[in-house]
């Protein structure tokens, strides 16, 4: 079995890997919010046409209106996922 160190105490490889896989979900959940927020700042401050007013850049909504339309399940499944792993890793935390 590998071992990795870090602070001071030794992980496993298979906690190394559930420590890789939450840091990949958070950073997953902070670019898909980025998204969801950048597209409200562009159609808010005009930079983006929204003649719709749904705040999702129109120019967006052809390829990518799943996304926003979805935008509710992808957040709440992407939650679930997160707390799911954070509690397998941290029985603690919760
Ligand atoms: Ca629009």
């Amino acid at each position: 079995m590998f071992f990795y160190f870090r602070k001071n105490k030794y992980i496993t490889e298979k906690e190394h890997i559930m420590n890789e896989f939450i840091i990949t979900i958070i950073f997953i959940i902070v670019l898909v919010a980025g998204v969801y927020w950048y597209a409200g700042y562009l159609t808010k401050s005009g930079k983006a046409e929204d003649a719709d007013g749904n705040l999702i850049p129109d120019s967006w909504e052809e390829k990518f209106g799943w996304f926003f339309s979805s935008k509710g399940i992808i957040m709440f499944a992407l939650g679930l996922i997160l707390g799911y792993f954070l509690g397998v890793q941290f029985p603690g935390l919760f």
